[in-house]
């Protein structure tokens, strides 16, 4: 008889190889850049980021220390080492026993900005929920300040993300995108593409300066509220994109809703 003990890591996640990590930030950037093309966008980024130009804008999130010069992740379970409840159990799963070492597919379906992070908004599939145990949205009313704050495959080659990026930008819209504002008759379509369970699901892209990266699952909890609130499309400004739709939900939290959903690539393991 062997006794097995698991290791338990700081966190386990979804890890995007180096390509797709690239790829994804650049195509945050991109879809940024077009947000910033939308004046009462600018405007009230412009309120807290308080860049002169648009260069410095772009600049305004930076990686967190936590996650700087490493693959982008979205984390399916934050162990601390075993500190937090539940650490052994999921470690010793036969979820994650199995999981680990297994390439998943993450789909991304938007992107949330607020004055303190910007992150990607991911849609986990079935599988993919199993290996899922963050705190939900019980845990939104303790976490700090929360309240101030069509399938597109993407290759998981350099070359051809580049090509990605470069035909967004040559293509006609891109340098002179005109954001119309939408009407509320043509608001019936569910802006909401994540609910429940998993719903926390995300990657984060920057965050304010001195920010966590753990703030960027709170702020996107806080939108789920406010997507949940009754006649919401009503109450919210909503700008139609060349590749989605842009809500404001208020102060400063902006959602993008993408048309095309990007698939990345990842690697579900733990880190140490
Ligand atoms: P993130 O998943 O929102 O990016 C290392 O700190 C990683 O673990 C970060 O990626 C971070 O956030 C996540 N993390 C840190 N503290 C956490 C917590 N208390 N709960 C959940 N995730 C946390």
């Amino acid at each position: 008889f062997q006794h097995w003990e698991p290791i338990i890591p700081l966190y386990f996640g979804w890890f995007l190889n180096e390509a797709d990590s690239h790829m994804l930030k650049l195509v945050g950037m991109a879809y940024l850049e077009e947000c910033l093309r939308v004046p009462e966008f600018a405007k009230d980024f412009h309120s807290f980021a308080h860049a002169s130009d648009i260069r410095g804008m772009l600049d305004y999130y930076l990686m967190p220390e936590s996650c700087k010069g490493r693959m982008l992740h979205c984390t399916s379970k934050f162990c601390s080492f075993g500190d937090v409840p539940g650490s052994f159990e999921y470690t010793s799963s036969k979820n994650v026993l199995e999981g680990c070492g297994q390439c998943y597919k993450l789909c991304i379906v938007g992107f949330v900005m607020t004055p303190r992070t910007f992150g990607a908004r991911v849609k986990l599939d079935a599988e993919e929920l199993k290996l899922w145990d963050q705190e939900s949205e019980s845990q939104l009313s303790t976490s700090p300040g929360v309240s101030s704050g069509v399938r597109h495959l993407v290759h998981s080659s350099t070359h051809q993300n580049l090509t990605v990026i470069n035909s967004m930008r040559e293509s006609p819209w891109y340098p002179h995108c005109h954001a119309t504002l939408v009407s509320s008759e043509e608001l019936e379509q569910s802006f909401q593409p994540t609910k429940g369970k998993g719903s926390r699901a995300h990657i984060t892209l920057g965050c304010a300066e001195g920010i966590a990266a753990v703030t960027t699952g709170y702020d996107l909890l806080d939108v789920i509220e406010c997507e949940e609130t009754p006649d919401i499309a009503s109450r919210c400004r909503t700008f139609s994109l060349p590749r989605g739709w842009l809500r404001d939900y208020g102060k400063s939290r902006w959602v993008l809703y993408m048309c095309r959903e990007i698939t990345v690539s990842s690697l579900f393991t733990g880190y140490y």
